[in-house]
């Protein structure tokens, strides 16, 4: 993507990546933007940057209004995870709240019943989901779409709501479209490139669990440099190229786990056209037909944030202990270490091993050490100096 960039643009970009604040990250883009000779091959970092900036500017204005004792859309975080749900007016955002959750929103037939976020606790296998209803997006929508675009940044992930009446093509066609207009990208990538840029003299350190195509660990250390960025962690998981890992730079888009309600599955017609919304929607990302008014649908919904968040349970228990009833929620891929770290410090300081029990254990109470792979309902216990 970024090919050949001048050397004073990649050292402006510098100044982006150690920007602390949003008003020194939007100063050092402006920067960095002015920077950038205009071409064909800039065309697309030139697009995203002037978006990043704009996403800057709403996120500033939002500070203010929250210090200022403004009215702020934010939503302190509760439970294992946040889903924030989207769609146009009159979709059935709201409906969808109320069928899933403790939480009663108001619901009308005119558009823009919503006017301010409001949240409410899914419980799914011991696990509790945060939703967030929404107002509406909306084309014409300006500083409203940002701050709700806002909440879905914030979030874990994304239930895009549409209703399978007329326009139910373009109702999804719009949440998709704003989203990508602030960065946000629904399409589950193949692999996934982080870079953490680390403090003080040190090395570039990958740590590789995938596919690298076509490129290798020199390649990546060879490109950071160009950047002059000298000392990093660098993971790389799933199928990847060394474009991936120069948009990581670039910290180019967001990707969020998103599925998709087709409500209003009692309306006559709606079985084909819930067909033609499903070859719309990338087939990575579920969609499920459901009806707020007749209560259907709603049953599997639970298990389909917990898979497309990739959330696992794991229990814990003392040595010769009872297994705790609550269990600790954390992401597919988490280790022993994660686990530890969860439960209390000390454990990772004075860890010696742990037991396990359940699907990752070869057999019941197998001895394994940090960095063992849990799986959904493991039964962990660790054991630890003193
Ligand atoms: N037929 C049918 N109507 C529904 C369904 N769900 C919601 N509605 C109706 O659609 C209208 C809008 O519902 P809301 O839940 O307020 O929709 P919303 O997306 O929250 O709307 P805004 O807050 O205005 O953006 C109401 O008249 C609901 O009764 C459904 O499953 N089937
Ligand atoms: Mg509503």
């Amino acid at each position: 993507m970024v090919t050949n960039l001048p050397a004073e643009a990649r050292a402006k970009w510098i100044k982006v990546m150690e920007a602390k604040t949003p008003e020194e990250k939007l100063a050092a883009l402006q920067e960095f933007l002015s920077a950038v000779p205009k071409h064909k091959g800039t065309e697309n970092l030139v697009l995203w940057a002037r978006r990043r900036m704009a996403v800057l500017r709403e996120e500033i204005e939002e500070r203010k209004r929250r210090r200022g004792g403004g009215y702020s859309f934010f939503v302190e975080k509760e439970g294992a995870a946040q889903m924030v749900l989207l769609g146009p007016p009159n979709s059935g955002k709201s409906s969808v709240l109320a069928r899933l959750t403790n939480a009663r929103p108001l619901v009308a037939s005119y558009p823009y019943t919503t006017v301010k976020p409001q949240p409410g606790m899914l419980t799914y296998k011991d696990v509790q989901i945060q939703l967030i209803d929404t107002p509406a997006l909306s084309e014409e929508g300006g500083g409203l779409n940002s701050r709700i675009i806002g909440l879905a940044r914030n979030a874990d992930g994304i239930i895009i709501v549409v209703g399978l009446d007329e326009g139910f093509l373009e109702q999804y066609r719009l949440v998709v479209r704003k989203l990508e207009e602030a960065n946000i990208v629904v399409r589950k990538p193949k692999g996934r490139v982080v870079v953490e840029r680390m403090r003080g003299a040190g090395d570039v350190k990958v740590i590789v669990s995938g596919r690298m195509i076509g490129y290798t660990v020199s390649d990546v250390k060879a490109l950071l440099r160009s950047y002059r960025v000298y000392s990093a962690l660098v993971r790389i998981y799933g199928e990847t190229t060394l474009d991936d890992v120069e948009k990581a730079i670039f910290e180019n888009t967001s990707y969020k786990p998103t599925i998709v309600l087709a409500n209003k599955a009692d309306l006559p017609g709606s079985a084909v056209r819930f067909k033609r919304l499903k070859k719309e929607v990338p087939p990575t990302i579920p969609v499920i037909p459901v009806s707020a008014l007749r209560n259907k649908g709603f049953e599997v919904v639970g298990e389909a944030i917990f898979n497309v968040l990739g959330l696992i349970r794991v229990y814990t228990k003392q040595p010769n202990g009872e297994v705790a009833d609550r269990p600790l929620v954390l992401r597919q891929g988490a280790t022993i270490l994660d686990v530890a770290r969860a439960v209390h410090s000390r454990l990772v300081r004075n860890f010696r091993f742990a037991k396990i029990w359940g699907p990752s254990a070869k057999y019941p109470g197998e001895r394994v050490g940090m960095d063992h792979v849990v799986m959904d309902g493991d039964i962990v216990e660790i054991h630890a100096r003193g």
